[in-house]
């Protein structure tokens, strides 16, 4: 799908559009593994949300396999081309490793989101996780979880709460993506923004989406389509084009690659910033 119109030419730019240090990647991983909050007890907890099929698991896997140095496979992604229904149902949080032990961040998966309004997962049940109030191992269904239901969590702690909210953003796809996801995200963003509650986008399958990318991951800063995508995401969600994060994650390889490594550790150094600067000021409560 999609490989004859791919076959065209793609422009580069002359100069590339965002500065990047490729060999940033020691360094990078280095300040994340000394990364420590005030409290050695809070976890950052960080969520991810997006459409279906996206590459929500894949990036938490990509992350971990970026600090451990091997392809890790935990949060179960879905191989199966094109599908409608989530592969992801319950709601999971991931640990994040190096290869000595434990970092401080935990990555919350969800069910992906679809366009229209009432089908698949909720507006709502992306805010209740956010704020802490969805229990582990909860599968959403059809309609929102309440106050009422005992996987609703009443008394979230700070490391329940998310202090970072990712938004998994698929490249190949997002110019035919429905507008109605966008609205979707919109909604999440207005109700989390008055919190402060800081948001980030992962935009995956640069791959996919720039043959030249695909032969060269390097050129993903010089390359034109890439650079209009993240121009096209930053405009219909709302987020500046600073926290827009263009990444491949690890999918099909069998090991790591320091360019695929340092893309994500970037993007993950700046999501840990952000939610770091949130987590100082404390918990929050939305109404
Ligand atoms: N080429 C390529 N494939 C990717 C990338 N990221 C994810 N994939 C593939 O896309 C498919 C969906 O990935 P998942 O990680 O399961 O996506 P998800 O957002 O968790 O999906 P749901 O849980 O179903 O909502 C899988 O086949 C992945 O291998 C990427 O950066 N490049
Ligand atoms: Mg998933």
């Amino acid at each position: 799908m999609g490989g004859s119109q791919s076959q065209k030419k793609e422009p580069l730019e002359d100069k590339p559009w965002r500065e990047f240090d490729w060999g940033e990647k020691e360094a990078l991983q280095r300040s994340l593994e000394n990364f420590s909050v005030r409290n050695p007890e809070v976890n950052v907890r960080i969520l991810v949300a997006g459409q279906i099929g996206a590459g929500k698991s894949s990036f938490i896997n990509s992350v971990n396999s970026a600090f451990q140095g091997k392809i890790v496979c935990e949060a179960l992604a879905d191989a199966t081309a094109g599908t409608s229904r989530s592969f992801t149902q319950r709601f999971q949080t991931f640990r994040i490793r190096h290869k000595n032990g434990e970092l401080p961040f935990v990555f919350g998966d969800i069910m992906g989101l679809e366009a229209p309004s009432l089908s698949g997962l909720q507006v709502d049940d992306v805010i209740s996780t956010i704020l802490g109030h969805v229990k582990e191992n909860y599968i959403f269904k059809g309609k929102a979880l309440t106050s009422g239901d005992e996987s609703y969590n009443v008394k979230p702690s700070v490391s329940d709460q998310s202090f970072c909210v990712v938004y998994i953003i698929a490249a190949d796809t997002v110019t035919l993506t429905d507008k109605l996801l966008f609205e979707k995200l919109k909604l999440i963003r207005q109700t989390i923004s008055d919190q402060g509650i800081p948001q980030v986008i992962v935009m995956t399958k640069v791959d996919e989406a720039c043959p030249l990318v695909n032969k060269d991951l390097k050129k993903l800063y010089t390359s034109t389509k890439i650079k209009k995508l993240v121009d096209f995401c930053s405009a219909e969600v709302g987020v500046p084009k600073t926290c827009i994060f263009p990444v491949k994650n690890y999918h099909d390889e069998i090991n790591t690659n320091p360019d695929v490594d340092v893309l994500i550790l970037k993007a993950l150094d700046q999501i840990v910033d952000s939610a770091a600067r949130r987590l100082q000021k404390g918990s929050y409560t939305l109404k």
